[in-house]
């Protein structure tokens, strides 16, 4: 089906009655004729192995979503066809552009109608890596948010391009077949600082207090892929002796943590979620949490056949790799398991460098609630849940300043922390002050403090959350209203 800019403007497939206004203006900003871009939202299948195809929800009918590449500041039209039978939001994850087009209902984005269209338009930035994604509730419906294939890389490509590779490849890491569990096996211990003990009672008081002691459902999966495909199964990437490749990789996975390494080599990291660093360096292993984005530099100097794979055995075993076959190398692809690595985010920062002091800062406390919502863990800020009824905004921020944002875990996991439409600087993880590393996710570690400021320099409503689904769909939450 489609409609055009007329019937849209005239209020024909509203999805909700009362958001007539803001759709007509985000049709009125677009150009009357051709979009940048389609996306197609549709159940189709990914063939991950010849021997495991899978049913899911994809963007035209792939898996990743095509890459979409913009020019920074330059305006773009997409347009989205929702051919499912249930509201969609498609997120622009990591842009700061407004409330009304940037895809998260909490933010009064509206949702594009079950077998309907939107178009949006928006002026794309910053620069870097970022990318796309549904964001409706999935709730306990694993065929549902980001448990489905919709997920698809963006490139913002800035007014003058960097040097210093030869080539980009983009990898999309991804988990499909997902089911619920009772605990995981996620690695918990690479995060560089140590568990703070009244955090720790802040957790056994609250799991005391639970009603159901157990804890609530996790979800596992069965397959496992990069750029759609199980580890052997799809194109290696074929590399040439001294080529210097630049892999933009994604974990877009809907609540796993993911790690990378490629035997013999090292990663040499120049931005992260897209946006560079102020002090590149050499690592042996990438550390990607939910959302994450890690560009990185590869020097090929190390001819063989490789498995750039995941840490984890079972999940690399199940498919979380990608074969590198340099040209005239052959024989079965090698993996060697690199030596423990602790990930601290501060390496990257100034040197010597803190942050400049907030206007103001704001503390939060997380705690889990064990199984407290139908077998599912709650999780509150503060003491608060977040509720998708009244979607009452937790604080007021003012144009211009800027916030201090302080999170202490008072659980043992590991939350890859989001904030929507801004960028943030890091000024404190793992009990090092640090600066200059701006980021819109952040892994926040078990029992663990951090610090991050972000300016309020794009009004609208602002939405934060844990970018794990099943932590966002229970609670963690909040909404940021400019005053
Ligand atoms: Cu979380």
């Amino acid at each position: 089906m489609s409609i055009d800019r007329r019937s849209l403007l005239a209020g024909a497939f509203l999805p909700l009655a009362g958001l007539q206004p803001r759709l007509a203006r985000a049709a009125e900003q677009a150009a009357p004729e051709k979009a940048d871009y389609t996306l197609r939202i549709a159940t189709g299948l990914v063939e991950l192995a010849p021997d495991h195809i899978v049913s899911t929800t994809l963007y035209n009918g792939q898996f990743p979503g095509p890459l979409l590449r913009f020019k920074e500041g330059q305006r773009a039209v997409v347009d989205v066809y929702n051919d499912t039978d249930v509201p969609e939001l498609v997120h622009w994850h990591g842009q700061m552009i407004p409330s009304d087009v940037d895809g998260a209902a909490e933010e009064g984005t509206p949702y594009v109608p079950p077998h309907g269209m939107r178009r949006v338009s928006f002026v794309p930035r910053p620069a870097g890596f970022r990318f796309y994604h549904t964001h409706v509730v999935a709730g306990g419906d694993l065929n549902r948010g980001t448990y489905t294939g919709q997920v698809g890389p963006v490139y913002i490509e800035p007014n003058g391009e960097p040097g210093g590779y030869d080539r980009e490849v983009f990898l999309t890491l991804k988990e499909f077949e997902p089911s619920f569990s009772r605990g995981g096996d996620m690695a918990m211990d690479f995060l560089a600082g140590e568990p703070i003990s009244d955090l720790q009672a802040i957790g056994k008081k609250a799991d005391n207090e639970a009603k159901e002691k157990a804890k609530g459902f996790e979800v596992g999966y069965e397959l496992f892929s990069i750029n759609g495909r199980t580890l052997g199964h799809g194109e290696p990437i074929r590399v040439k002796q001294g080529e210097r490749v630049l892999f933009h990789v994604l974990n877009g996975s809907a609540g796993e943590i993911r790690s990378l390494a490629l035997p013999g080599h090292t990663f040499k990291i120049v931005a992260f979620d897209g946006n560079p660093v102020p002090t590149p360096r050499n690592v042996p292993v990438l550390w990607l949490g939910t959302a994450e984005r890690i560009s990185a530099v590869v020097e090929m100097n190390h001819p063989g056949v490789w498995v750039l794979g995941d840490l984890a055995d079972d999940d690399r075993k199940r498919g979380m790799g990608i074969v590198v076959e340099y040209a005239g190398a052959k024989g079965k692809p090698q993996w060697t398991k690199p030596k423990p690595y602790k990930w601290d985010y501060t390496l990257f920062g100034k040197p010597g460098a803190t942050t400049v002091n907030p206007d103001e800062t704001m503390e939060f406390v997380i705690v889990k609630h064990n199984g407290a919502v139908n077998g599912f863990n709650q999780w509150t800020l503060n003491g608060e849940a977040f509720s998708m009824e009244t979607m009452k905004p937790m604080r007021k921020v003012h144009e211009g300043r800027r916030y201090r944002l302080k999170f202490r875990n008072a659980s043992d996991d590991i939350h890859p922390l989001h904030l929507h439409r801004h960028s943030f600087e890091l000024a404190r993880v793992g009990g090092k002050p640090t600066a200059g590393v701006l980021k819109d996710v952040v892994m926040l570690g078990g029992f663990q403090e951090i610090e991050f400021d972000f300016v309020a320099d794009n009004p609208g409503m602002t939405l934060f959350h844990c970018h794990q689904q099943l932590h966002m769909d229970f609670g963690f939450m909040a909404l940021f209203e400019y005053a």
